[in-house]
């Protein structure tokens, strides 16, 4: 883990229910963005970038990547080409970061990724502050996972590099449910033009891609799954050509110890649920020692009827 210590940290629960709050509101304002998906998944995205960097206790004697150092704001880390199109959410969290000028990047990010889950529709996802902004000596690039590629690849990455297990792994991969791929970033409220281009890949997973369940492994199991025939990155289409996987996602059900978990997870949402914020809480702490700290559980804006 990180030889860094973590802040120490004046603000309460108070303090980041209204952070969480504004960041609720933005998505809620914004709710037209991306074909009407909204910023939710983006922020999902950005969160899991910055602390899917963490490239495990042997990796680096003194840093190993994670969220800590909010580092995914500094241009070694934003240009690495698989952070394309997450200049769009940090966009959205700016004028959030100046106005609480208090809370680091790090912490901002990671409570952007529980707030969109939350609101979303998703699990309550136990949340820690106390990251720290380091600078771009400690910035990653090159570590985020290739989509296209297969099952051996992806536990080499979560299970052997980053320490998940194979089910935490397929819990993760299921945040997929949200969003879409790009091949040009979504064009911000009020600009003309995109800001760059996106991951190459095109296609939404499932049909409700603003809402959190665990459609993504129904979808893996029931829909029938062949090569898009297009002059873009090989990715696979369902039988009538409104969703798409990535080679990556199929590996899934490729792989019989992860398929056993994406049968669980199509058949029991709550068990799914359950699994996932575990797993997405263990993400966003990945290389830091949080022991012993307070854990912050936030209420969506509508159990506080906003
Ligand atoms: Fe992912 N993801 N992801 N992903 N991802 C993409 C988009 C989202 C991979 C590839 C891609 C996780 C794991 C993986 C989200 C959450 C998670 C895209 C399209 C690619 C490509 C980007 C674009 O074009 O805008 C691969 C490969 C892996 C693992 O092997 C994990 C883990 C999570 C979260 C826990 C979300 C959400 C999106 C949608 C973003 C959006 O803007 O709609």
């Amino acid at each position: 883990t990180l030889n860094v210590a973590l802040n120490d940290d004046k603000h309460d629960l108070k303090d980041y229910q209204q952070v969480y709050n504004d960041i609720a509101q933005k998505i809620r304002e914004y709710d037209e963005y991306d074909e009407a998906i909204g910023f939710g998944p983006a922020l999902v995205r950005l969160a899991w970038h910055l602390s899917g960097t963490f490239v495990g206790p042997k990796g680096c004697p003194h840093f190993s990547g994670g969220s800590y150092g909010g580092t995914i704001r500094l241009p070694k880390e934003a240009k690495d080409p698989a952070n394309n199109a997450l200049e769009n959410a940090r966009w959205l969290l700016d004028p959030i970061k100046s106005k609480y000028s208090w809370i680091s990047y790090g912490d901002l990010y990671t409570l952007s990724g529980v707030t969109a889950i939350q609101e979303l529709g998703g699990p309550k996802i136990k949340w820690r502050p106390g990251r720290k902004d380091l600078g771009e000596e400690y910035a990653s690039n090159s570590v985020l996972p290739d989509a296209s590629r297969d099952a051996d690849y992806v536990r080499g990455l979560f299970v052997r590099r980053m320490g998940f297990t194979d089910q935490e792994t397929v819990a993760l991969i299921g945040a997929h449910a949200l969003g879409s791929c790009h091949i040009q970033a979504p064009i911000l409220p009020g600009a003309k033009e995109s800001t760059g281009p996106g991951s190459g890949y095109t296609g939404r997973w499932t049909a409700s891609p603003n809402f959190f369940t665990n459609e993504f492994f129904r979808l893996l199991l029931e829909d029938k799954w062949t090569q898009k025939k297009w002059s873009g990155p090989v990715q696979y289409q369902n039988s009538d050509d409104s969703l798409m996987m990535l080679p990556a996602d199929l590996a899934l059900v490729e792989d019989p110890a992860f398929k056993k978990f994406v049968q669980e997870y199509a058949k029991d949402q709550d068990k799914y649920f359950k699994d996932f914020a575990a797993a997405f809480q263990k993400l966003l702490e990945l290389g830091i020692d949080f022991k012993g700290k307070r854990e912050f559980e936030f209420k969506t804006l509508d159990e506080q009827d906003i």
